[in-house]
């Protein structure tokens, strides 16, 4: 088969074998701005917009992706080379794939290299959305003052050099001190990350840094900026070499960094859009006025799902999420930590199914077709364990409920930090936090409690009796006996 590089060019060559954006991608003027162009991003919000641009009225929310860290060079050359196209790649559940070439990135930026071009195109007139997929750990939030973290170098750096900011936002204070100051209007910063309350949560983190660099702009942000909430879905692997050849194999497209994900997708969002917004609600998504209860039962059922088969997974020695879910006891295990310890917690969700939803969730995380890499579950554990896991522990906790369950992953992680599983085969630990976990889970071989004393992670954890005791044990019943059997000891009592 001959092979084509995707871009423009050769996009009709390739019709034959892969749907292509139908729609004429020079006419399509930006009206959204997107920071962190990942799999996730490309895998969900660039879809929606991709399936929405279709209709032909729809003229002005192309995308312009924003590569933001010195790290996303390479997705950021790929898609310069690429005219902003990419392949989505849909494993479906009887294994087939679903192939399509995706044409709503109409523009990219590199921000480290060009700042500028980056805050210019923030503070544009039809720029009506800026979104961010950006990791937990992006907010900047420190989990034990429940404030903005002004002691990151990084910040600091750019409250020192407000016109080349490094961190989102420095971008964000720059661009709409331009809109103010030009006099244009205000826009909405919409949050696409796995964070509870993530519109709420970037608000208070700019507001905290605006107050600080720019203290006049805080209430013209308070007047004509808007964070919309939302609750995200769409698993999406990390991009394989042989996903790379295999597409090249099987269709002749020739793309450097095509994007794999599940059938499943699911987009909630708040309808609070000062500027307009596109309709996807054409294309899937549910516009509702009240997305709490959905962030809450996502966070805390799937991603937390994730973490607890990533986690235990890992020290059983499996590479991937499905492998893991597939181990009878783990499932077991991992069914009775939504039951008992999860469904308690999300009562005030009406109209959803929750066992229908738990069910859900198992067939998506067995499926074996997606192969989701362990090694990106447990990526940044120290952001998503407050977020997944914690709220969770928490609450049961209050209202003295059952925490076996995360108790024992919890000491998995300890023990996970140490850096080899039980077979010894070394881990590939990559966390922002990773010194300071490394340094706790050795303590904590003599002294279980010293992991929970990292307080930016578990705040006040370890002042509670009932958890620590939980945790100690099954701390040392890992030690003694090895993950699986403590699973089922927990599966057993
Ligand atoms: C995962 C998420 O990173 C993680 O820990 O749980 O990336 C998850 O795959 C997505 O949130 C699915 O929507």
């Amino acid at each position: 088969m001959t092979n084509y590089k995707l871009n423009n060019l050769n996009l009709s060559k390739l019709k034959e074998q892969v749907s292509i954006p139908e729609y004429n991608r020079s006419n399509i003027k930006t009206g959204i701005v997107h920071v962190g162009i990942g799999g996730f991003h490309r895998a969900h919000q660039a879809y929606y917009t991709d399936e929405l641009l279709h209709d032909e009225s729809v003229k002005d929310w192309g995308i312009c992706g924003v590569a933001l860290l010195d790290f996303d060079t390479k997705i950021y050359n790929v898609l310069k080379e690429q005219d902003g196209l990419y392949t989505l790649i849909v494993k479906e559940l009887d294994g087939t794939l679903t192939k399509r070439v995706i044409g709503s990135i109409v523009e990219y930026l590199f921000a480290p290299e060009n700042p500028q071009a980056v805050i210019e195109k923030m503070a544009s007139p039809d720029v009506k959305i800026i979104s961010l997929t950006i990791t937990e750990g992006g907010y900047n939030y420190n989990e034990s003052t429940k404030q903005f973290d002004f002691n990151n170098p990084l910040i600091q750096y750019d409250l020192e050099n407000p016109s080349s900011p490094k961190t989102i936002f420095g971008y964000l204070t720059q661009a709409l001190k331009l809109r103010k100051e030009r006099k244009l209007k205000g826009l909405s910063v919409q949050s696409c990350d796995n964070i509870q309350g993530n519109g709420h949560m970037t608000q208070k983190m700019l507001l905290s840094y605006v107050a600080k660099a720019e203290p006049e702009l805080v209430d013209w942000i308070n007047s004509n900026v808007s964070f919309p909430n939302a609750m995200v879905d769409r698993i999406t692997p990390a991009t394989s070499a042989s996903d790379i050849s295999n597409l090249k194999e099987t269709s002749g497209i020739d793309d450097a960094w095509p994007v794999v994900c599940e059938p499943f997708k699911q987009w909630v969002i708040e309808d609070n859009f000062v500027a307009g917004r596109p309709s996807w609600e054409k294309v899937g998504a549910q516009f509702v006025e009240d997305v709490e209860p959905f962030e809450k039962m996502k966070l805390q059922l799937l991603n937390a799902g994730h973490s607890v088969l990533g986690i235990i997974g890992a020290l059983m020695g499996y590479d991937t999420i499905d492998e893991v879910a597939n181990n009878e006891d783990v499932n077991r295990f991992l069914r009775a930590y939504m039951r008992q310890e999860v469904a308690p917690i999300l009562n005030d969700l009406t109209g959803v199914d929750l066992e229908s939803y738990e069910a859900s969730l198992l067939e998506r995380f067995g499926n074996i077709y997606i192969k989701d890499q362990i090694d990106r579950i447990c990526s940044e554990s120290s952001a998503k364990f407050p977020i997944f896991i914690l709220p969770t522990v928490n609450a049961q906790l209050k209202q003295n409920g059952t925490i076996k369950h995360a108790a024992l992953v919890i000491a998995a992680w300890a023990i996970y930090s140490l850096g080899v599983n039980e077979a010894g085969k070394t881990l590939l630990i990559k966390d922002a936090m990773q010194s300071t976990l490394q340094e706790k889970a050795l303590a904590a071989k003599n002294n279980p409690k010293a992991f929970l004393e990292i307080e930016a992670i578990f705040g006040v954890l370890k002042d509670s009796e009932p958890f620590v005791k939980a945790y100690t044990a099954a701390y040392h019943n890992i030690v003694k006996n090895g993950i699986e059997k403590c699973v089922l000891d927990t599966n057993r009592n």
